[in-house]
């Protein structure tokens, strides 16, 4: 007879162990989990007024956009794992120890327009090995994680072997909610960003039109992390942020934003394209690049890019010959 019955509850430290994650990434995701905790407080107490400064990219910063950012910057220090870290709220890749083994890129809040209005936000994380991040891909991260801080504070991560969510309970341990997140070949909800660009890109209102067609249901918050978090437990789903006159490039960041979530929903069995090949397989030439990203349901990721590339077609351009056929 076992003296140790099984754990009813499962903690993020136990399920990376058990999944044989390395020990220092296991340690690193458990400080980042620490970080997610403490902004989760902030959240809840920090006055959500404007910290008066602004972004590399001269975005007006809120004061728990500065607090999220000094929390995780302070728990990534304090690992002694991370060589070096890039922030959205921060302008260029800041050294931390320089023989430590990772390198970490995060945005700490994002959703800032939403907070005022109480509704869900979330962190995303990226880490790679340490090094210069120009030129490398988002396939090369090791691993990938977000928080969702909604009615109940999610952490759902991926480390090469699947995708997996944990709550957040009232003892401040995250416990396993949910094991290997599985998108299945389905779109039962549709989460359309930049919606404008329907003015200017006609396959957009095209792709519009065939959902509303359809009949399938709207599930858009203006929220990245709970938007895509909202397909990945539910199994089925498409997510899209196009470029447009305004976001010329896309409005979404590649490092920050679309190369951790392009890994964990491959990871999950899902895709995610810039319309042309996998967001993984973008290089990366500047710290705050952006990109079109089209996420979720693999089949469905291919048809909206066959659906928009027909752009091309009409500016009588030859459509880019996929480097990488999106998966
Ligand atoms: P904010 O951080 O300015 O609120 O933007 C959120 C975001 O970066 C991402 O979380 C959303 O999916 C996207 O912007 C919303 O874009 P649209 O406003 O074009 O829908």
């Amino acid at each position: 007879m076992n003296a140790c019955p099984l754990p009813t509850r499962v903690s993020l430290n136990a399920h990376l162990f058990q999944s044989g994650v390395p020990d220092r990434l296991r340690h690193l995701i458990n400080d980042v989990a620490r970080a997610g905790k403490y902004v989760h407080n902030a959240i809840r107490t920090t006055d959500l007024g404007l910290a008066g400064s602004e972004n590399q990219f001269g975005e007006e910063q809120l004061k728990l956009d500065v607090l999220s950012n000094k929390i995780i910057k302070e728990e990534l220090c304090e690992s002694r794992l991370v060589h070096s870290y890039a922030s959205e709220e921060e302008a260029v890749l800041q050294e931390l120890v320089p023989d430590a083994p990772f390198t970490v890129v995060f945005d700490p809040l994002d959703g800032s327009s939403l907070v005022d209005a109480n509704l869900a936000i979330g962190s995303i994380f990226g880490i790679y090995e340490k090094g210069d991040l120009i030129g490398r891909k988002p396939r090369e991260q090791l691993a990938a994680l977000y928080l969702v801080y909604g009615p109940r504070t999610i952490l759902v991560y991926s480390a090469d072997k699947g995708v997996h969510a944990f709550i957040l309970n009232e003892v401040g341990e995250f416990i396993l909610l949910q094991r290997n997140l599985s998108m299945r070949d389905e779109v039962k909800t549709y989460a359309p960003g930049n919606l404008r660009a329907v003015t200017d890109t006609p396959p957009y209102r095209k792709m519009m039109n065939i959902w509303l067609d359809e009949g399938i249901t709207l599930r858009y918050s203006g929220g990245m992390v709970p938007d895509v978090h909202h397909m990945l437990i539910k199994g089925a789903g498409i997510f899209t942020n196009i470029a447009g006159s305004k976001y010329p490039q896309g409005k979404l960041r590649l490092l920050y934003e679309c190369g951790p979530f392009a890994y964990i929903m491959e990871q999950a069995g899902g895709a995610a394209s810039d319309g042309h090949h996998s967001i993984l397989d973008v290089k990366i030439h500047d710290m705050d690049q952006r990109t079109p990203i089209i996420i979720g349901a693999k089949k469905e990721v291919k048809r909206v890019s066959e659906v928009l590339s027909e752009n091309h077609r009409i500016s009588n351009e030859k459509p880019r010959k996929a480097l990488h056929p999106v998966a």
